[in-house]
């Protein structure tokens, strides 16, 4: 039986009361920092009901009541609650308490990275730093007064404009930042600590002077150019696509080490795990780049998608996320390739949110029930929330869409809103009824939509019928049929003929095309316009017209997922199987010709273990592993001469970073990667390795060396440790790489490595890198038979529990998903899981996953 309650969205309640104002001042030490906290509350109508804050971790020192301290006995005190029963309509509440930055290994409220300390509030962190009214409807003004050792710490920072600072006695410092605009605790940020500043300035287009500062930790300037650069470009797109420009005088970025996720968009004063900030050529690879830029626009992009219209509870979340990443995806099509970007999102949510919706935790992109609510920053609620506003972009077009977002922001600026708020925004400024398509809101799982078609050669028409189908979730929730934007063409005779974009608003509708002269091949789903699996019976033949001849990139470059799809399961049904000719000649063309050559590397790789696991129930792990590397190893050996060819005309001798070259190294590295299923493999690894002039070769060689575990791999491993050893992002690869090694002893060097003395459960990044390394990127290892990689897992999430459970809980991911593997896996995986439940003191966090997964009620 859990000790923990969830919370339900059908029972939100506003406010009882409000707060207005807040005044903190925060006196910094590294156990016992002292925060007083001054709050003007206001009632909320007629109740006598008591003011009940939230505070977790805190020590209590005094409460007053318009400046007269209260006596223990006028409250009452809980591990979770400060209850005050006060009878007046609007009074100035005092709250004086102290916390232990130091020793807050869960990285939530104040804690300290290295010698700096800083924040995070998300989801309801700020209840670790004083009693409040921790949810996002409370929107108050913050002025914050920092203290601190002068020369520890000689930035003092937080949200909004500096308004005062001084010196005070004894090496102490003072600094007051009052930030003009309401706002939830959750966007409240602070910093302190010794950094090396990154200064620069936008004039937004109606001529405000903004200072652009970027904080990182000494010594780092060179490697933050990027993040600037990326900002500038993320601020001037929001103004010429959306109309919206920055609001304060100055726009803050910390890079810190120490962080449980990417990056937290606190208003003025963005803190970033330092990954999405550091780079340069030398130490970030090209995914790194662009990951930078993407994350750096998200977060400026929250300003006004999150901050200044927020999330009226946090069930709403899909409000702000799923928006956020529709723009910063945008923003990245826009600065790069738009195909390439899309086949990625599409990977991405096939590969790790389809698993989400078939798994224990299932859950709607605007959940109904809680129990943590840092276990609901997911895949679904950020990825397939993004794919539901870009199914209304479809709907309403570019600029239905524009003036939705339009009246969004006019009917809702300065409040806290939900979910129903933006879609009836968006109906309101176009005309379009969305009413069906809200369903998108409180239904989870991936629809499957099963086209079927008849070819009338008299009348030469062709009929096409769409079906949708919901499969159960372990929600249990009842599925009823939505609205589904789906982008057809067909080829007829190998020329695209029609384009359209179809509606299907019921269970089955028919949809009838005139004219056409003789039997088409439908192209289904163009630009994946909704997330849903669909279903129409190709011949090989229909798939390999379709890769060479639709419009639709998208659409070419899923033809021949498709067929390797198909491969894999023949492969799974007869190991013999023999990779057609017309298949590798297929692939052959891809490789050989010229054109984007990022589309290519796209084309070039099979899906990977995760999206195949989920289209194949039950399937036995060690079996998917077996045929992923024959078909595999069939490619590589018998297009063995093309990919050496092309790769070796993609070799350049200087290094550049424009998108030619980029795309030029992707597709030279997917070639590198099928060479190390060949004998020439190891050396055109070492040699690569020894001559890469940027990271994105250097690790795609140590890479290809630790998956095929090839000769040269522990000469490389360590020369790269040795030149790495004091830059830890890059250290973090070398720790991920070591997770992925293909050889029956990586567990006991996973093991040996903990004891690495750069290795610490305590740093996010690099528990990540080693632990997810290998359970997630590991699958032949991870899913050994004699379940020794779920055993090790399962020992590293038992530790992580006590030190901090938010990663903890993300690693757990692989083993909660157990159901789609078969009998003997499933029993292996359940009895860590198992295991992992009767731990003394689980955290509320792992607790509701693993419950989940063992169909525990709460
Ligand atoms: N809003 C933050 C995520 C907070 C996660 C809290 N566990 C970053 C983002 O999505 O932009
Ligand atoms: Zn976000």
């Amino acid at each position: 039986m859990s000790e923990f309650t969830p919370r339900y969205l059908k029972d939100y309640q506003p406010p009882l009361y409000r707060i207005a104002t807040v005044n903190l001042q925060i006196e910094l030490e590294d156990r016992d920092t002292k925060v007083t906290n001054t709050m003007q509350i206001e009632r909320q109508g007629e109740h006598n009901k008591p003011l009940k804050l939230d505070g977790e971790k805190l020590t209590l020192l005094s409460v007053s009541v318009d400046g007269v301290e209260l006596s223990p006995s006028a409250y009452q005190l809980t591990d979770s609650e400060l209850c005050i029963a006060v009878d007046k309509a609007s009074f100035q509440l005092t709250i004086v308490n102290e916390i232990n930055p130091l020793d807050n290994t869960a990285l939530e409220g104040i804690y300290k990275s290295g010698d700096a300390f800083c924040s995070q509030c998300e989801a309801e962190g700020f209840r670790r730093i004083s009693y409040y009214l921790d949810r996002p409807d409370i929107l108050a003004t913050f002025t914050t007064k920092i203290i601190a050792e002068k020369q520890k710490y000689p930035y003092l920072l937080a949200n909004g404009n500096n308004i005062d600072s001084g010196d005070l006695d004894n090496g102490y410092h003072f600094v007051t930042w009052h930030d003009p605009y309401p706002k939830p605790c959750y966007l409240f940020a602070l910093v302190a600590g010794d950094f090396d500043l990154l200064a620069d300035s936008y004039t937004t287009r109606s001529g405000r002077h903004v200072a652009l500062e970027l904080f990182v930790d000494k010594g780092n300037l060179s490697r933050a150019q990027h993040a600037m650069d990326s900002l500038k470009k993320s601020m001037q797109w929001d103004e010429q696509v959306f109309d919206l420009e920055y609001d304060l005088d100055v726009y803050m970025i910390v890079a810190v080490d120490f962080f449980n996720m990417g990056a937290m968009e606190n208003k003025g004063l963005n803190i970033f795990n330092s990954k999405y900030v550091l780079a340069d050529e030398k130490s970030a690879t090209d995914d790194d780049f662009f990951n930078i830029e993407a994350v750096i626009a998200h977060e400026y992009f929250h300003n006004w998608t999150g901050n200044r219209v927020t999330c009226r509870d946090w069930f709403q979340l899909s409000l702000k996320e799923g928006l956020t990443v529709f723009r910063d995806q945008q923003f990245s099509a826009d600065m790069h390739s738009g195909a390439v970007n899309r086949i990625r999102n599409v990977r991405l949510l096939r590969s790790q949110q389809f698993a989400e919706d078939a798994g224990p935790m299932a859950h709607p992109i605007r959940p109904e029930k809680v129990l943590e609510m840092n276990n609901f920053y997911t895949l679904t609620v950020y990825e397939k929330g993004a794919e539901v506003i870009r199914m209304m972009h479809t709907i309403l077009g570019e600029q239905g869409f524009k003036d939705g977002m339009a009246l969004y922001f006019q009917r809702h600026d300065g409040q806290a809103v939900t979910c129903d708020d933006f879609v009836s925004a968006m109906s309101d400024a176009t005309g379009v009824d969305l009413s069906l398509f809200k369903r998108w809101y409180a239904q989870s799982g991936t629809p499957i939509i099963d086209v079927s078609d008849h070819y009338d050669d008299a009348h030469q028409r062709y009929s096409m019928t769409i079906a949708q189908r919901h499969p159960d979730t372990a929600d249990g929730q009842p599925k009823r049929d939505l609205h589904i934007p789906i982008n057809v063409e067909l080829l007829v005779e190998s020329q695209v003929r029609d384009k359209q974009l179809l509606q299907l608003t019921q269970s089955e509708q028919t949809f009838v095309f005139e004219g056409i002269t003789s039997k088409p091949v439908p192209v289904l789903l163009g630009n994946f316009s909704a997330p849903v699996k669909c279903f129409y019976d190709y011949s090989d033949d229909d798939l390999l017209d379709i890769i060479v001849n639709a419009d639709d990139a998208f659409n070419r470059w899923d033809a021949g997922q498709q067929v390797f799809a198909r491969q894999i399961m023949q492969l799974l049904q007869e190991q013999t199987h023999r990779v057609p000719d017309t298949v590798l000649s297929a692939l052959q063309r891809i490789l050989v010709e010229d054109g984007d050559n990022a589309l290519r590397a796209e084309q070039l790789t099979i899906p990977d273990f995760q999206q195949l696991a989920d289209m194949l129930p039950f399937v036995n792990p060690q079996h998917l592993v077996g045929a992923l590397e024959q078909l595999h190893l069939q490619i590589a050996q018998r297009l063995a001469t093309d990919f050496e060819h092309r790769y070796h005309t993609l070799t350049s001798s200087t290094f550049a970073k424009d998108g030619v070259a980029i795309a030029n190294r992707a597709l030279k590295n997917v070639c590198l990667h099928y060479l190390g299923y060949t004998d020439k493999g190891n050396d055109i690894c070492r040699q690569q390795f020894i001559s890469a002039d940027n990271m994105t070769d250097e690790i795609a060689s140590l890479h290809v060396a630790c998956v095929h575990n090839l000769p040269c791999k522990q000469t490389m491993l360590d020369e790269f440790e040795r030149k790495w050893q004091n830059n830890s992002l890059v250290m973090d690869k070398w720790f991920m790489l070591q997770g992925r090694q293909d050889t029956d002893e990586v567990i006991n060097s996973v093991k040996a490595l903990m004891q690495h003395r750069l290795f610490s459960l305590k740093n996010p990044n690099r528990a990540r890198a080693l632990i997810g390394g290998f359970s997630q990127g590991n699958a032949k290892h991870f899913h050994r038979g004699d379940g020794q990689g779920y055993r090790y897992l399962a020992d590293q999430i038992i530790a992580l529990n006590a030190i901090n459970p938010q990663v903890a809980s993300r690693l757990i991911t692989p083993l909660i998903q157990y159901k789609s593997f078969s009998q003997d896996h499933q029993k292996l995986m359940l009895a860590e899981l198992e295991r992992i439940a009767k731990l003394e003191g689980l955290s509320r966090d792992l607790q509701e996953k693993v419950n989940a997964a063992l169909q525990i009620s709460a």
